[in-house]
Order: structure tokens, then sequence, then C-alpha cells
């Protein structure tokens, strides 16, 4: 591991430099490193948890173009166009009855890459470990300082070592729990939460999944979506309630009410098979204004959640990390500071343009409106463009 600069200061403090400081490697932190190395930029990632259980956790599977093109410019696409499924199409199913958007067509030529978020860090991790650069992981107390200067720092601990990572710039990729956001003066940020009553409780089992396609299931037990990672391995998601435990639900018992909420013939070719994971996820909407105080930055998670439904969680951290990536290019090759102020409006406008929208977000979760928007945007082409663009994400901008 190359570790930049390393000297000792006088009160034992380990004194490490950087240009910038990454708290966090989900695939926020990874990707904004991996980009930033691109260019020539060092970087330090910071972790608190263990590799092996960041890629445990199962989570995001569809890919819009704009991160697909991401991981490209990244150089860490090999395995994801091998190894991902390329997705035209994508059913709704309500009142029982399959409707299939052809994405692709309504879009005038755009799809989904299906590819696991497992999948994706993991080719992060060993880009980053080939390319040599630093990373710390199980640190504990990472806290950044003095963000309104020119020169933040950030302490951590690691093997009951004190550090102080000083840089240009710290990027806030620690997801909803992290330290990050919770560092800004609470008198300079505010937030805005939204917690819906229950989640959604997933399971991955090696099973064939029920349909090629991904489908989403509105049903009066509860939201299903049958997801996938690939031909042979499924992933399910039932909506489940408030008080609901994993516990409480053994595979047999998904399995049983996932059968209920499918339509028949989807239902007669549902393969089951022992979960490899199961977890229930939040429903919660979330997001912090403004996404960035002096030299930080908050990214992803970060700065904004929300709810499953719309798979828009990765993506929209991915145009996150192509923002600051961009800006923070621009400044260390053309000296162009000035664009450090205009990540938190680009990222605000885009965020509120392409998350706020009311389909997805909204609909899962409030029932009128779910029922006569849904009937309105799917009978109607124009609807059913709106659905299918809002899927495949809109481009990210362009920073001048
Ligand atoms: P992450 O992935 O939460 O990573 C944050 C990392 O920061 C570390 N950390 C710290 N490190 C140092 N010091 C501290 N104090 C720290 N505190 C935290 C954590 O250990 C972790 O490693 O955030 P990031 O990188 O911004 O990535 C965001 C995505 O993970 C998330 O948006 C998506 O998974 C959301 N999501 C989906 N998004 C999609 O675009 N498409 C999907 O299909 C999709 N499906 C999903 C999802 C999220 C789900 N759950 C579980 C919420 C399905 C589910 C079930
Ligand atoms: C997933 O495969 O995990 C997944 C897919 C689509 C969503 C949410 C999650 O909307």
């Amino acid at each position: 591991m190359r570790i930049p600069g390393l000297t000792r200061r006088a009160n034992n403090m380990k004194e490490i430099k950087t240009q910038v400081a990454i708290i966090g490697a989900g695939p926020s932190g990874l990707l904004l490193g991996q980009l930033l190395h691109k260019q020539g930029i060092d970087n330090v990632v910071l972790e608190r948890a263990r590799p092996d259980y960041v890629l445990g956790r199962i989570r995001a599977g569809v890919l819009e173009p704009g991160f697909v093109s991401l991981m490209r410019e990244a150089g860490v696409a090999e395995r994801m166009d091998t190894e991902g499924e390329v997705h035209d199409g994508v059913e709704i199913v309500v009142n029982g009855v399959r409707d299939r958007l052809d994405l692709k067509a309504l879009t005038g030529g755009d799809g989904v890459v299906v590819y696991g978020q497992t999948e994706l860090t993991k080719d992060l991790m060993q880009a980053r470990s080939d390319s040599g650069q630093t990373s710390y992981y199980e640190v504990s107390n990472a806290r950044p300082h003095n963000m309104l200067s020119a020169q933040p720092y950030v302490t951590f601990e690691k093997d009951g070592e004190e550090y102080s990572l000083t840089c240009d710039y710290v990027a806030g990729c620690d997801g909803f729990h992290g330290v990050s956001r919770k560092s800004i003066p609470a008198e300079r940020i505010k937030t805005y939460e939204r917690f819906y009553p229950g989640g959604w409780l997933g399971l991955l089992a090696d099973t064939p999944p029920v349909n090629s396609e991904l489908v989403y299931i509105k049903h009066d037990r509860g939201f299903a979506l049958c997801s996938l990672r690939s031909q042979t391995r499924s992933r399910y998601y039932i909506q489940v309630g408030e008080n609901d435990t994993v516990d409480a639900w053994s595979d047999g018992r998904f399995w049983e009410e996932l059968g209920r909420r499918l339509p028949a013939d989807l239902a007669a070719n549902l393969k089951t098979g022992p979960a490899i994971e199961k977890s229930i996820a939040p429903m919660r909407s979330f997001v912090v204004e403004p996404m960035q105080y002096g030299n930080l930055f908050l990214l992803g998670d970060a700065a904004h959640i929300v709810p499953p439904t719309g798979a828009k969680g990765l993506n929209t951290a991915g145009s996150d990390v192509y923002t600051l990536s961009t800006i923070l290019g621009k400044v260390y090759a053309d000296g162009r500071i000035d664009l450090i102020e205009k990540y938190y409006a680009v990222r605000f406008s885009w965020w509120m343009s392409n998350v706020l929208h009311r389909f997805p977000d909204t609909p899962a979760f409030d029932q009128k409106m779910y029922d006569s928007d849904l009937q309105y945007y799917l009978q109607s082409e124009a609807g059913r463009k709106i659905i299918a663009q809002q899927y495949v994400g809109l481009p990210f901008e362009i920073i001048e």
C-alpha cells in the first residue's frame, strides 16, 4: 500500500497528505476515487467497515446508461460489459394484468443494465488495489475538520494509531449514517425527510428468475418486485409491515407470500430455493440542502435517499460522482476554482428534476395518487414515455 508523504507529528499523530480525502468506500467513494485517479488526482479512501462487509450488502441491481458510461470512463467496465444483462423492457402489473414497457422504443434507444452493486463494488475495489491507490479499511472516528479553509483535514484511527489526513477537498461518500453530513453545523443545512411505514423485504436466491425482465407488481396485499442478477440468480422483494423483522419471515413464508402477489402465469413459473441473503430495506425519502459546506462535498446516500422503487439511489450517486470528478478535474488541470461553488447548485437542480418527479418516488406509498397517476401514465403514450424516460434516467449535466 502506498502511503503518500507519511510523516509523524510531535503528538505522535501520523500525518498523511493527499489531494482529495474520500470518506466511505461504497460505490460513490470508490468510483470517485477511480475517476480522480484517471485524471492524475491523488486521493485516499477511508472506510469504517471491512471489505467483505461492504461486499456483503446486497443492494442495487439496475444501472442507467449514464452510470454505465461512467464505469467505462473509469476503466472498470470489463466484467459489467460481459456479465451484465442489457434490459430493453420492464413490466408493470396492475390488477393482475401484465403490461410491458418497451424502454428502448419509448426512450428512443435507451435500456438499463442489470449488474449487482456488489459486483461493481468488487470491480472498483480491484481496480483501486491494482493501481496502488491508498485505502484504509476498518477506520474509526473519521472526522473532517477546517472545511471552510483551503487546507481541510480528516482525523481518524486505525489499529490503535491516530492519523491526520491533510487534503484540498473532502468527499463525504459515507452513506446515510455517515459522519460527513453530521460534521456540517446544523444551522448551515436543512434536511427534508419522509419515512414510510414498512419496508421492502428482499431475498436473493440461486434460482432462475420468474421472468427474464424485471416485473413491478401493485397488489392489494402490498407491492412486489421480481428482479434478478442473472438468468440463474433471482432477487425478489415484497413490501412488509412496519413491525416486521427478517426473523419473522422464513424462506417458505416469503415464497408463499410472493406467489400470492404474482399474476397466475408468473406464479406458475416461480422456482423457489434457499435464500442466500434476506434483509429489510427501510423506505425513506431524504435530501440535505446544500450538499456542500466549503471544501466538503456530500455525494450519494450521504446527501439523498429515495425508496428503492425507482432504482434511482445508486444511479443518482453516480451522477454526483460525475459532477464532482468533472469539477475537480477542471480545478486541478485548468485552475477553475470558480467551479467549486457550482457543485451544490448543479446537483440540487438535477436531483429535483430527476428524482422528485412523482413517478416513481410516490406511487407505491401514496395509494390514492398511485391509483390515479399510474393508470393515467400507463394509458397514454405520453405517460408511458415519461415512465420509461424517468426509469432510464436523465443525461448528466454538462459542466462548463
Ligand atoms: P453506501 O453504499 O451506503 O456506502 C457508504 C460507505 O461509507 C461507509 N461509512 C463510513 N466510512 C468511514 N467513516 C464513517 N463514519 C462511515 N460511515 C459510513 C459505509 O460503511 C459504506 O461502505 O453509499 P453510496 O456509496 O453513496 O452508494 C449508494 C447506494 O448504496 C444506494 O443508493 C443504492 O444501493 C440504493 N438502491 C438502489 N439504487 C439504484 O440505483 N438501483 C437499484 O436497483 C437500487 N436498489 C437500493 C436498492 C438500496 C437498497 N437498500 C438496502 C437500501 C435496493 C435496496 C434493497
Ligand atoms: C434490485 O434488483 O435489487 C432492484 C431492482 C429494481 C429496483 C430496486 C431494486 O427498483
